[in-house]
């Protein structure tokens, strides 16, 4: 049976010019520094990023958790989005590694916060109060849809916290495909940030690995924090090799995964069980809705598998498909099919 998975981008597998790049990749221990592929994916990753340094780590929760634990101390307060990674995602670690104390605000629909809510968030000097060190902003905003946030959205919400001395980390798992969405330099949508995450294993299909970007003094503080988190990876340069060819190779092609995506909720929004609209979509994720109450996502999710489609059931009423490097356009128009299919044939 032909398998469509549209759960995550992240079930992309290595390309072949990854397999070759990583068993012929050149590698040192990096916890001396000294591996060739850390380095140069490293140099890399500043340069597209136009920071100072990088640092490769596991994972984009470690990207966003060093990050943390770099910008804050314990008892410190960060601002961000009820509906971000990191506040849903990323099990607490924010308490649990850093004693960081998380102060939400409401992501509008668009992923952004309102000015009007960071500047109320951010505390005055109180004895009562925690001090506030750290702005969170995420782009693409995963839950908000795939939403990009345009620079200069990201600039005027990062001025606001630099004034009252707060730093500003912008978690970009899916940077480059609010980039390309956008139509804007990477570099424009991370310079408003004091420091800025990226994910290898998503859409640029790498198999582990995600960058932190910031200044030199900042990267170096960063590589303490990657090594108590047990982040310390020795011969990396095996998997910085594959890294390095998703940021030769896998960039340019991102605009097929949000054609592909468009076209999806353009299909589904033609099936009248779902409702979906397709204006929204702007890079590679596709949130949908049941339109009636007699079935769940868990119940539709579970006649999908039988019919070789994998979406991700997200709440009572939620689901997301996102397209990547393993889904061609015939893809979406065979997954197209089977789901009016399975909306006619099973309820
Ligand atoms: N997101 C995953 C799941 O965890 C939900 C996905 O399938 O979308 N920031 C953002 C915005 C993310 O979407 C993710 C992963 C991360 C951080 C964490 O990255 P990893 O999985 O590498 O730790």
């Amino acid at each position: 049976m032909r398998n469509v998975d549209l759960r995550s981008d992240t079930i992309t597998r290595p390309t072949p010019a990854m397999h070759k790049a990583m068993a012929e990749a050149e590698v040192g221990d990096d916890v001396f520094c000294e591996d060739p592929s850390v380095n140069l994916l490293e140099e890399m990753a500043a340069d597209i990023t136009g920071k100072e340094a990088a640092l490769f780590v596991t994972s984009g929760t470690m990207a966003n958790l060093v990050a943390q634990l770099t910008h804050c101390g314990r008892g410190n307060e960060m601002i961000l989005g009820d509906q971000s990674h990191i506040f849903l995602y990323e099990q607490g670690g924010s308490a649990a590694m850093g004693g960081i104390h998380s102060r939400t605000v409401p992501n509008q629909p668009d992923g952004t916060l309102s000015l009007a809510d960071i500047e109320a968030a951010i505390r005055p000097e109180d004895i009562h109060f925690p001090r506030t060190r750290l702005l969170v902003l995420e782009n693409t905003h995963n839950r908000c849809g795939g939403n990009p946030l345009p620079p200069e959205y990201l600039e005027a919400a990062a001025s606001l916290a630099r004034t009252s001395g707060l730093a500003v980390h912008i978690d970009g798992a899916r940077l480059f495909n609010a980039a390309v969405a956008l139509g804007v330099d990477a570099k424009e949508l991370a310079a408003p940030g004091d420091s800025v995450s990226f994910c290898l294993s998503k859409g640029l299909a790498a198999p582990v690995g995600s960058l932190l970007c910031g200044t030199r003094d900042f990267i170096d503080e960063a590589r303490r924090a990657r090594k108590i988190l047990g982040g310390g990876m020795r011969q990396a340069g095996i998997l910085a090799a594959a890294g390095i060819v998703s940021l030769t190779e896998m960039i340019d092609r991102l605009p097929e995964d949000h054609a592909n995506a468009r076209k999806l909720a353009g299909g589904l929004a033609n099936i009248d069980s779902i409702a979906i609209d397709p204006e929204r979509i702007r890079s590679n994720i596709v949130y949908f809705e049941l339109a009636r109450d007699d079935i769940s996502p868990r119940q539709l999710v579970a006649e999908l598998n039988q019919a070789g489609i994998r979406v991700l059931p997200i709440d009572q009423k939620k689901l997301r498909a996102v397209t990547h490097y393993h889904i061609s356009s015939d893809d979406i128009a065979y997954a197209l099919g089977a789901i009016d299919r399975v909306f006619r044939s099973c309820f």
